[in-house]
Formats: structure tokens, sequence, C-alpha cells
């Protein structure tokens, strides 16, 4: 049987289960940089650098066993779509069947399933066994679960993997979380480790001049791109977070520092998601550090892998396509301007928003906490932020980036993923970072111009919310003290976030 076998921008390892049974004597491997790809969101010139330096480099070592139709962008007979070019190859050759490991949106699943049917060969879209968890297998966890929330799934998962388990199927250590441990401020006593850099190579380099001609208008800066791009690189960075940063990585999970974009963080996620870095062999070696790295770092660590990254893939796949439409809070406000130029005098947004543009990374917490948090309480369209995430950060695919934007981030769900909306006023920033010290606005004022923006929107957001969340019992101490509030102190609350809305919208 003679098969073509499609591989997608973000499944480049070997053991994808589309190439599980290919035979290099018959079977065409075809990979393809197309404008459906490059154009659904405004991808950031860093996460185009990366995802086309990948996929090339990908295809060039694939060539060496099986031969491979690879179509570059400019390639005059690239059609510029997935349908377009298998059936321009399907026409051109005598192929029995069509191989492909399902995509991770739903948008393409759909045509896939729509267009693929309608070519006259067999087509097989096969289950993608990257993940540890199957779709079904999560759906039945699903079925059985009165909240769906992640810690359930978690102890499951670790039960299911053995990972950081002992011999009496107990958690090592005795206890199944140390998220507690996981919430320093970082005073500079620990220093913060350099990384590793690759310089671009040839085929690398191609791809940088690509994106600044034919991406110029697209967010970000295409400079001094320095990321990995094959499995051999990414095993190498992921190995020196696992000797010279895992370390740290649980005490300061959650601590923010201007111009420190990376903290302790591993920044493997674009690796993992874009398929050079396998997951498993992530989770197969960082517990194997258990007695020579604190457990609430390798924890913590798996928790992320394991736990979160496997759960939201599960969420997405289990409530799409509504889940997309979700929007509790009626929010219908555009993204303000300065998420996409820095421009604001909140040193907080203007630091991650910066960093995004320099790196198309920033770490969970400045995209929870800061802007996030402050999506959610400026009002903005859901869609609008998704829009945002989805273009600028080079780990960004529909599957992962909706529900942590949706569900974690901005509540926009109703509370099907998390159990409290993720918003703070300036005190929790202040707290976990130093942004606050070298900004124009007081984080000490509740109102007024001088005032930090978060502390009134956060008391406006939960004053104009109070019918849909004062009986959440996770906010009962905020509307506590919401109630305690005079109504001159309300007065304010109002006259500072609607001046400050205006002024934005
Ligand atoms: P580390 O902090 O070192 O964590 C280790 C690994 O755990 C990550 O590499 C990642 O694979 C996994 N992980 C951690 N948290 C999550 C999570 N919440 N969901 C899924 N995987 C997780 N992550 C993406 O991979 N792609 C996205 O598009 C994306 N969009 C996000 C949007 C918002 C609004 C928020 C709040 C979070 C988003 N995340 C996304 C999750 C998280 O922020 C990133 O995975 C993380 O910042 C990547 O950096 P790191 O590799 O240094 O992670
Ligand atoms: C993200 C992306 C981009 C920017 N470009 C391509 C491309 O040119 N060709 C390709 O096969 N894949 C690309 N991708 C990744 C796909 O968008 C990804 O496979 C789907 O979003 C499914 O997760
Ligand atoms: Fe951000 Fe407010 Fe702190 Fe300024 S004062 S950095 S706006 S939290």
């Amino acid at each position: 049987m003679k098969c073509l076998r499609l591989i997608l921008g973000d499944q480049l390892h070997e053991s994808i289960s589309s190439l599980s049974d290919v035979d290099s004597s018959n079977d065409l491997i075809v990979m393809m940089e197309i404008k459906t790809e490059t154009g659904y969101a405004d991808h950031h010139k860093k996460k185009l650098i990366f995802i086309l330096s990948a996929m090339r480099h990908f295809g060039v070592k694939l060539s060496e066993k099986f031969k491979v139709k690879y179509f570059k962008f400019g390639d005059e007979d690239n059609r510029q779509s997935f349908v377009e070019n298998m059936r321009f190859i399907l026409d051109d050759g005598n192929f029995d069947k069509l191989v492909v490991t399902e995509p991770g949106e739903y948008r393409l699943l759909k045509i896939f399933e729509d267009e693929f049917s309608k070519f006259d060969v067999e087509v097989e879209i096969r289950e993608d066994d990257r993940f540890l968890t199957t779709k079904s297998e999560f759906r039945k966890f699903a079925l059985n679960q009165k909240d769906l929330k992640m810690e359930n799934f978690y102890r499951m998962t670790r039960k299911k993997t053995g990972y950081l388990m002992d011999e009496a199927g107990k958690p090592v250590g005795g206890k199944w979380n140390y998220d507690h441990e996981n919430r320093s401020a970082y005073k500079f006593e620990d220093p913060i480790q350099p990384r590793l850099r690759f310089e671009a190579d040839s085929i690398t380099q191609d791809v940088m001049r690509l994106v600044e001609c034919e991406f110029d208008q697209s967010i970000g800066d295409s400079k001094d791109f320095n990321e990995p791009v094959t499995t051999e690189q990414a095993i190498e960075v992921y190995e020196y977070f696992l000797e010279n940063i895992l370390q740290l990585f649980g005490k300061y999970q959650d601590a923010m520092i201007d111009e420190e974009p990376l903290m302790f963080h591993s920044r493997i996620s674009h690796l993992i998601n874009v398929g050079i870095l396998p997951v498993k062999y992530v989770c197969d070696k960082v517990v194997k550090k258990v007695g020579s790295v604190p457990l609430s770092s390798i924890e913590g660590f798996l928790r992320q892998t394991i736990g979160w990254r496997e759960y939201i893939r599960g969420v997405y796949w289990l409530w799409m396509p509504d889940y997309k439409e979700s929007n509790f809070f009626s929010h219908y406000r555009k993204l303000p301007k300065f998420y996409w130029d820095a421009k604001t005098d909140m040193n907080c947004v203007r630091s991650v928003v910066q960093d995004t543009i320099k790196n198309a990374y920033s770490h969970h917490i400045q995209r929870l906490m800061i802007t996030g948090n402050l999506a959610l309480l400026m009002e903005v369209n859901p869609k609008e932020v998704h829009d945002w995430y989805l273009g600028v950060y080079d780990d960004a695919y529909e599957w992962v980036e909706l529900p942590n934007t949706f569900g974690m981030a901005l509540y926009a769900d109703g509370g099907a993923m998390s159990t409290k909306p993720y918003v703070s006023s300036g005190n929790y920033i202040n707290k976990m970072s130093n942004f606050c010290k070298s900004c124009s606005y007081s984080v000490k004022l509740k109102t007024g111009e001088s005032a930090c923006p978060f502390n009134y929107l956060y008391w406006y957001f939960l004053d104009k919310n109070k019918e849909k969340l004062s009986s959440n019992r996770r906010l009962f101490m905020p509307y506590r003290n919401l109630a305690k509030k005079t109504d001159k102190d309300l007065q304010e609350i109002h006259k500072s976030s609607e001046r400050f809305l205006k002024r934005h919208f």
C-alpha cells in the first residue's frame, strides 16, 4: 500500500503516530508552509521563525531516510492550504491512503474531516499519542466528576503514570501537592542563571529573511533569534534547566521581576508543543531528580506538565466548539492598544508586554496576573484577548491557549474550570514583583489619578459583578471587605474606574 503522510507544523518528531508504520520505499511524507496557518492569527515574528525553522530542520532530517515533499512558503507549486496541496499531490501520484495524526485544533479537525473525506483515497486520522491522557480517557474522567477541577485529574494521572508515587501507591513525600511552597517573592538572594542560546544557522537565517519580508507588519522583533529548533537542541536546553535551574523553580514559580522574563521557569512549552521535545521524556527525566532537588520543585513542575497541560487539552476537546463562544460577564470592549505596543504608564503591564514583543514569551504568572488580570478588569471581549494570546506567544496553539485564556485568566466560562476569577488589586502584584517600585502610579493609593489602576478596577469589578459572584465561597472575604466600604469609597472607586476606562476606550 502506498501512503501519503501529512505532518503538521506542530508534529515535529519521528515518533508521531502518522509515521509509526512508514514504508521508506513506497510512502511520501508531506510538509507545507502555508498561508492558512501563518494567517489565522497575528503570529509574532519570532513565533513564525521558530515554527518554520523547526519545520524545515525536521523536513531535512526526514529526507535523510524517507521521500519527502516539503512546500516552502514561496514555492511556485504551493497552493497555500492543506486541502489544495494534498489534492494536488494525490492527483499527481498513485496513492492508496492518506494518513495524518489528528490536529491540535478543532478548526483543522473539521477541515480534515469534511474535506479529506472527498478525496478518492482511504483517509486515516490517527490519535495523537504524544499526550499521556487520551481524549476518551478524559471524557470518561469528566463524566464521573461533580466539578471538573484540575487537582482530581492530576492525582489520577499521577496514579496512572506512577510519577512521584511510592511502592505503596502513596505520593512520594506524603503529599500530593506542594503548592504553598511555590509562592516566594524574589529578593535577589539567589542569582538568576543565564540561558543557552543557539546561533541561527543557514536554515534559520533563510526563515528570518522570509519572515522579515513577508510578515513585516506582524508584532515582534525578529532580531536575536536564539531558540532551539531541533530535538537535539531542545534536549540540551532541558538538560541545562534540570541541572541549573529546576532547583529554584518551585520556590519562585509565582515571582516576577522587571527585565527578568524567565526567572526560574523552564522555557520549554514551545519546544513541547511544536513536537521537538517529547513530554514523556520531560517527565521521565524530572522525576529522576528526586533526592538532589527539592521535592516542591519537582512536584510543582510535574503538576504543570502532567497536570495542567493535559487537563487543559482535555477541557478543550470536551467543550469545543461551544467553549469559544463563552462570555460569562458579557464583556465587549476592544483590547487596548498598549497590548500591542507596550505604551502605558502601568509599569507591570509595560514590562510584560515589552518582554512579549521582544521574546514571544512571558511566564505563567505574568500572563495570568498582569495581562490576563487587567483584560478582565478592563472588561475586554474574551475573543479579543484570545486573539492576542494566540498570536503573541511562541507556544500558542488554540488547544492550549483558549482554555488558559477563557477558563483561567478571564473566567469567561463562568467557572467551569476555575473556582474563582483570578483578579487582584495592585497589592498582590506588589507582593510578588518589583514592578511597583518604578511605576508612575502609587500602589498605596486606592483611588484618584495617581492610584494604581488595579486597585480601583478590582473593587469596581467585584461590585459590578455582585450578582454573579458574591455567592462564591472562595470570594467570601473580598465580598465581606467590599461590604465594609462606605458609599463615599464606592463612589470614588466607580469614578476612578469609569474615568480610566473612558480614557482607554
Ligand atoms: P514552566 O513554568 O517552566 O512550566 C513547565 C511546563 O508546564 C510548561 O513548559 C508547559 O508545557 C506546562 N504548563 C505550565 N502551565 C501550563 C498551563 N496552564 N497550561 C498548559 N501547560 C502548562 N501555555 C502554552 O503552552 N501555550 C499557550 O498558548 C498558553 N497560553 C496561556 C494563556 C494564558 C492567559 C495563561 C494564563 C497561560 C497560558 N499558558 C500557555 C500556560 C503557561 O503560561 C505556559 O505554558 C508557560 O508560561 C510556559 O512557560 P515555561 O515553559 O517556562 O513553563
Ligand atoms: C502555527 C503554524 C504556523 C504559523 N504555520 C504552519 C505552517 O505553515 N504549516 C503547518 O503545517 N503548520 C503551521 N503551524 C502549526 C499549525 O497551525 C498547527 O498544526 C495547528 O494549529 C494544529 O495545532
Ligand atoms: Fe502595576 Fe499598579 Fe504596581 Fe504600577 S502600581 S506596577 S500599575 S500594580
